[in-house]
């Protein structure tokens, strides 16, 4: 094993992996994030649409020390923080003020904790799309998250990378996992895509805080943690049709690529068995379509998941992450 974090999707049983001792997390798909069983367990309510039903595991040397802390659970070895919550939305005022609320949350744990510097935050935010103009309940799950980053004058960028993705509408809990490091990592952004924080006020009152990918180093490893990359030129929505929107997304992620490599020398990050891919669809019956379309343009051995939920612009049918293992 490598001394990172390592990354498979493996059949089995969810609590027969996690008598595995260097398991830091276990994502199980299709379940609440209410229903965890203990820190280290992460259901996730999104479905997963391949024919096999795999878990995702998330390995790392060493003695892994879990934990809670106002509500949140935590697994953390020598060099990563794995940070978990799920805010039942039926006991705040609307999503704004649950988002607001978690990213308090997370800051106030990463303050404490001895990884302070967040690496990349996953949302998963139930009917993200539902709600007219401002009121979008994406749209207000961003204005929560920038007032909480604001409301802590010493909490400015670096910005993590980030996933933003619909849970299905009943699914009662805001769910945000994320990895945090004792040291920054570096941030990469995207020469074709205009930063995120910088979109105009069309998609929204407060942009998105996030960065387009970070490179993670643990012990002598760098990651590559690539943010929720969809068919978006500068700052636009390119394409109506999933399979075009699929190879917008790869040139987005090749691109970002070729950033980090040309801020870090070295060989080229590449897509390959070093790495692993979730791919997220809006409209199940595109799947195939989908699953093809990827097919096309990643190589076989990079592993990869297809998971149904939605994307935080209507007009976006897919969105792509990953985290990749750099040489
Ligand atoms: C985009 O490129 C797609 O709000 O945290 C991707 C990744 C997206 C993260 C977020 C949103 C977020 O704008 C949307």
């Amino acid at each position: 094993m490598h001394h990172g974090l390592d990354i498979r999707y493996e059949r089995g049983d969810a609590g027969a992996l996690l008598e595995d001792r260097n398991v830091l997390a276990l994502f199980e798909f299709g379940r609440s994030p209410l229903d965890a069983r203990e820190a280290r367990h992460v259901p996730v309510a999104l479905p997963q649409l391949d024919d096999e039903a795999v878990l995702e595991v998330w390995r790392s040397r060493g003695p892994i020390l879990t934990g809670h802390w106002e509500g949140m659970s935590f697994a953390r070895c020598d060099g990563v923080t794995m940070g978990h919550l799920a805010l039942d939305l039926n006991e705040f005022e609307g999503m704004r003020a649950a988002s607001f609320r978690a990213y308090e949350l997370i800051q106030g744990f990463l303050r404490q904790s001895p990884h302070h510097c967040p690496m990349k935050i996953w949302n998963f935010i139930p009917g993200i799309n539902i709600g007219e103009g401002d009121l979008e309940r994406y749209r207000q799950f961003c204005i929560g998250r920038s007032e909480a980053l604001a409301a802590d004058p010493a909490e400015q960028p670096p910005m993590p990378a980030a996933t933003a993705i619909g849970a299905p509408e009943n699914e009662p809990a805001l769910q945000i996992y994320f990895l945090a490091t004792a040291l920054p990592g570096v941030n990469v952004e995207n020469p074709r895509q205009l930063n995120a924080w910088h979109y105009p006020r069309q998609y929204g009152p407060r942009s998105p805080l996030f960065s387009r990918g970070t490179i993670m180093q643990i012990n002598d490893l760098r990651q590559f943690l690539i943010s929720g990359t969809a068919s978006v030129v500068g700052h636009e929505t390119h394409h109506d049709n999933a399979t075009d929107q699929v190879h917008e997304s790869v040139r987005n992620v090749d691109s970002l690529l070729s950033e980090a490599q040309r801020l870090l020398g070295g060989p080229r990050p590449s897509l390959d068995d070093t790495g692993v891919l979730r791919v997220y669809v809006r409209q199940p019956e595109a799947f195939d379509e989908i699953r093809q379309a990827l097919d096309d343009r990643v190589p076989a051995s990079t592993p990869r998941i297809h998971l149904r939920g939605d994307i935080c612009r209507d007009d976006l049918l897919v969105e792509m992450d990953g985290v990749l293992t750099c040489d």
